[in-house]
This record gives structure tokens, C-alpha cells and sequence, in this order.
């Protein structure tokens, strides 16, 4: 049988937010099912993972950042090339929370963009009796950002593919979209016109998606 070729999409996800906030072990979780106890602050690692959304194959590229003193540059850098950010504090710090402001007005900046995939992680949740953000406060913040708001714990493994799932389903969302936008667009002023030029256009899009043997 000849090998089976699928089109999929692949997407960048950076984890961004303060240091101890938990974001290596909601990556470990996520990608390796893993619990990590002890704290070993990060310089930067990335994982590839693939998993399949509503029938869809998507490769995930994750970039677990630095929580503390990373370079501007760098940080630059990976906005740029992210597609959808978990912006993760702990519900037992409130300054992890605050964090986030600006790190989101950087993310729009960068992309020039505030409709970017986004989605706002309270991570710890198993340490309800240590709890100093409220649910209420981190949710209004997350509508006002147009952003969903969960409630992760890495410990317990809750919620933990549910913020990775709800990212990619905006990532593919807007890929859709954007999509069907550049279908409207007509190619030059005589495609517009000659349905044969549409179709041979549909076509070089088409080619320039990638496939892999999965
Ligand atoms: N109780 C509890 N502890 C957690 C949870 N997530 C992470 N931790 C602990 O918090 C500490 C820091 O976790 P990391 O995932 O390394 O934090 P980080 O955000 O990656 O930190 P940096 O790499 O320094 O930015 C570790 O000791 C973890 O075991 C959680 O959901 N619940
Ligand atoms: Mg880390």
C-alpha cells in the first residue's frame, strides 16, 4: 500500500508567566503525562507533540519560556513566531498575576494584533487553602481580555489538556478564517473575472500545504 499522506496544520504555542508559576510541569503534563515535583528554573525548552482536534492532525510546537530575566530579544523573538500563548499565573500569588498585563500588551504589540490567541491559566489550584487570587478577579480580567479563563492543576492533571485544546481550537479557528478570507480575495483584476485563473490559484494554496507521514 502506498504511504498514507495527511495535510496538517502546525501551530506555536508559547507559555509565558512568572517564575515557579508551574509552566514546565503543565508542559511535562501535557506533552509526557509526567508530574514533576522539584524546581528546576528554565532557560528555555521545546517540545513537539501532535495530537488530533475535532478530527484534525495538528503538530504542536511548545515553547516553555524563562520566568524571570529573560532577554527582551529573545522574548521579541518567540512572540513573533507564536501563534496562541498560555499566559499562566499561581493562584497563591497575586504579583504572578499582575505579571501578565504586560506581557500581553507585549504579545499585541509585537503582532500588532489583539485578536491573538489567548488563553489565562490559574495554575495550582490544588492549593486551595493557600488561594490569594480570587476566581472572580482573574475571570473579569480574562473577559477583558476576550480571553478564556481555566483553573489548572499540573499536580492533579485538571484542566491541563483543556487550556492546550481551547488554544489550539482559536488557532484553528482563526486559520479558518483567514482561510476563507484569501478564498474572497480575487488574485489580480482578470482572475476576478476568468473562473479558470480562480481555480489554478485554489490549487498553488493548496500545494503549499504541508504533509507528513504520520
Ligand atoms: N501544588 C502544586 N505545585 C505545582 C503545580 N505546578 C507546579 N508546581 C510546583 O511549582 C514549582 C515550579 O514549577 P515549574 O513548572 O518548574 O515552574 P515554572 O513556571 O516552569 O518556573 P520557571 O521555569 O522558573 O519559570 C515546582 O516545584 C512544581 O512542583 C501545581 O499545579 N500544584
Ligand atoms: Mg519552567
Amino acid at each position: 500500500m502506498p504511504p498514507r499522506y495527511q495535510p496538517f496544520r502546525e501551530f506555536h504555542i508559547v507559555v509565558l508567566g512568572a517564575g515557579g508559576v508551574g509552566k514546565s510541569c503543565l508542559t511535562a503534563q501535557f506533552v509526557h503525562k509526567e508530574w514533576i515535583e522539584s524546581y528546576d528554573p528554565t532557560i528555555e525548552d521545546s517540545y513537539r507533540t501532535q495530537v488530533s482536534i475535532d478530527g484534525r492532525q495538528i503538530i504542536l510546537e511548545i515553547l516553555d519560556t524563562a520566568g524571570t530575566d529573560q532577554f527582551v530579544a529573545m522574548r521579541d523573538l518567540y512572540m513573533k513566531t507564536g501563534q496562541g500563548f498560555l499566559l499562566v499565573f499561581s493562584i497563591t500569588s497575586k504579583s504572578s498575576l499582575d505579571e501578565l498585563a504586560s506581557l500581553r500588551e507585549e504579545i499585541i504589540r509585537i503582532k500588532d494584533d489583539e485578536t491573538v490567541p489567548i488563553v489565562l491559566v490559574g495554575n495550582k489550584s490544588d492549593l486551595e487553602d493557600q488561594r490569594v487570587v480570587e476566581r472572580a478577579k482573574a475571570f473579569s480580567i480574562s473577559q477583558r481580555w476576550e480571553a478564556p479563563y481555566y483553573e489548572t492543576s499540573a499536580r492533579t492533571r485538571t484542566n491541563v489538556d483543556e487550556v492546550f485544546i481551547d488554544l489550539c481550537r482559536q488557532m484553528l479557528r482563526r486559520d479558518d478564517a483567514n482561510e476563507a478570507a484569501n478564498d474572497d480575495e480575487p488574485y489580480d483584476k482578470h482572475e476576478s473575472t476568468n473562473p479558470f485563473a480562480r481555480k489554478s490559484r485554489r490549487k498553488r494554496r493548496h500545494r503549499e500545504h504541508k504533509c507528513v507521514i504520520l
